[in-house]
């Protein structure tokens, strides 16, 4: 695939998406937005891949999506036409079902923090600078900056950032638990890169389940979710991986995974 405001690779069984607008900082365009989503539907159909990085450059993670876009739109553009305009890559990370690893360096700010919140994990380079700075657009977050982001840092912290739009340094971010952990900025890429091969090197349908019953208890009560999580469980003794990866304990071996 050809893109214009991203850039793909693969590297075995690990896949990165490079947000490529430096220009804007990265701003979430509607056109970047869809080619995050097309590449998000290539990596998901390929059995190849077993995790996905989505990052930026050295200053912007994304500075949010295209405010010069935006000022365009009157309420019933933006209601109707339900801005952003069903813009693929949303949608397509919500609903993207392996794990994806956020590896943010420099702003991730608005639209930027709520996709990567919309990532599985947060890595985050010692520059980066994390917050939801709508409020000072008149505006508010649309893309789960309201809702992701008290449920990652708690209600008085969110509360805090959505309202008054300051940024919060990298430190800050990894003490509230928003990000996994901080690493320095030259060493950003390679600790994503070893966390994706580590968590791609798993077996798929187990990293899958993981994913999908952790985030079950988002959405159901304790007891409804240890249920969620019980059934997935039992689900992994029909995998190949399962006996494999017991016997490969038993046997003293690294377990030859084939993510079946
Ligand atoms: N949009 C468009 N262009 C942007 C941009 C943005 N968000 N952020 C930066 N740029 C552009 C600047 O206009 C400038 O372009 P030129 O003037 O050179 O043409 C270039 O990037 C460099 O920016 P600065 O000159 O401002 O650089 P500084 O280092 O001085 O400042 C900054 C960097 C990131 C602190 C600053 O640019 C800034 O405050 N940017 C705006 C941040 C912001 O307010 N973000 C929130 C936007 S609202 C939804 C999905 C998403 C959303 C809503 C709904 N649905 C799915 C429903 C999201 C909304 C938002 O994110």
């Amino acid at each position: 695939m050809i893109y214009e405001h991203i850039r793909t690779e693969t590297d075995g069984r690990v896949a990165r998406i490079t947000l490529d607008r430096p220009e804007a900082m990265n701003a979430l365009s509607v056109a970047l937005m869809e080619e995050v989503g097309q590449a998000l539907a290539l990596f998901g159909a390929d059995d190849g891949v077993g995790a996905v990085i989505i990052t930026g450059n050295e200053k912007a993670f994304a500075a949010g999506a295209d405010i010069k876009d935006m000022a365009r739109l009157d309420y019933t553009a933006a209601m109707t036409r339900d801005f952003p305009f069903n813009a693929g890559g949303w949608e397509a990370l919500n609903r993207f079902r392996k794990p994806v690893i956020a590896a943010v360096s420099g702003v991730c700010l608005g639209g930027g923090c709520e996709l990567a919140m919309a990532c599985d994990l947060i890595i985050a380079a010692d520059n980066a600078r994390f917050g939801q700075p709508e409020v000072k657009l008149g505006i508010m977050p649309g893309a789960g900056g309201t809702q992701r982001l008290v449920r990652a840092i708690g209600k008085a912290k969110a509360m805090e950032l959505c309202l008054t739009g300051r940024m919060m340094d990298a430190g800050e971010a990894e003490r509230a638990g928003l990000v996994a952990f901080v690493t320095p900025l030259d060493s950003l890429q390679e600790r994503a890169l070893e966390t994706a091969r580590t968590i791609a090197g798993h077996s798929l349908p187990s990293t899958m389940m993981i994913k999908e019953s952790v985030n079950q208890a988002f959405e159901s009560p304790l007891s409804s979710g240890l249920v969620f999580e019980r059934r997935l469980f039992q689900g992994t003794f029909a995998t190949a991986d399962q006996a494999e990866g017991m016997a490969a304990f038993v046997e003293k071996r690294r377990p030859d995974f084939s993510h079946r």
